[in-house]
């Protein structure tokens, strides 16, 4: 399998968690999402994902699944274990219902897309794009997630699930956008676990074949 991936995309981050703590190896192929106006938006790219965006997987068929938590529930149809959803349902909501608060109400709008569309043809200065950034980072976005998640060593209960492999690359953005998050006292300690499983420090954008940083 090919997994088309750019070492600091997030949504492409999460992915990369999955795979490694399902153990499933996949070629990783970068897609630059910055150089020539972004490869994503290249023909090529678009045959392969018509929504130009990072990740997607190509199966040894060739059959593509975009989307991350689509390719996530993917995995966990191939190789059930390790549960990325808990078995007991109120649990596995909750974790999905975390999941998608970061994938569908936080991520979206602070996208590469959407911050050059509010400093190009909207014509917002930097510093105002910046602050659309930690607004929405923070603002129903982590703040809620620090609300809705139990805490301890993972989001919810013993083992990482889901909600954690959504919320370690959202924390990073939140960092490399230099937002304080130090308030967030369970976010904080979910992510200092996370960061001792090599699962996670192996998904890290430092670590990846196309890194720049
Ligand atoms: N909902 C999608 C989001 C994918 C996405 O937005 N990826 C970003 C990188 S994190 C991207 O490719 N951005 C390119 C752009 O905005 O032009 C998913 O979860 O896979």
């Amino acid at each position: 399998m090919k997994l088309y991936s750019y070492f600091r995309s997030s949504a492409a981050y999460r992915v990369r968690i999955a795979l490694n703590l399902k153990g499933i190896e996949v070629e990783q192929v970068g897609v630059h999402l910055v150089k020539e106006g972004g490869r994503q938006n290249t023909p090529e790219y678009r045959a392969h994902n018509p929504q130009g965006l990072v990740p997607a997987l190509e199966l040894d068929d060739g059959t593509v699944i975009t989307q991350s938590l689509a390719i996530i529930d993917y995995l966990e149809a191939i190789r059930p274990e390790p549960r990325l959803v808990p078995a007991d349902p109120v649990l596995a909501a909750k974790a999905r219902a975390v999941a998608l608060t970061i994938a569908c109400d936080i991520h979206p709008l602070n996208n590469l897309r959407v911050l050059n569309y509010l400093k190009g043809p909207l014509g917002h200065s930097q510093q105002e794009a910046d602050e659309w950034y930690r607004h929405w980072i923070l603002e129903g976005g982590l703040d809620a997630v620090e609300a809705l998640i139990e805490g301890g060593r993972f989001c919810f209960g013993d083992s990482p699930s889901v909600a954690d492999i959504c919320l370690i690359p959202q924390v990073f953005n939140a960092r490399r956008f230099k937002i304080d998050i130090s308030h967030l006292k369970k976010i904080e300690a979910v992510d200092r676990h996370c960061k001792e499983l090599p699962a996670f420090l192996d998904a890290h954008p430092r670590r990846q074949p196309d890194t720049e940083i």
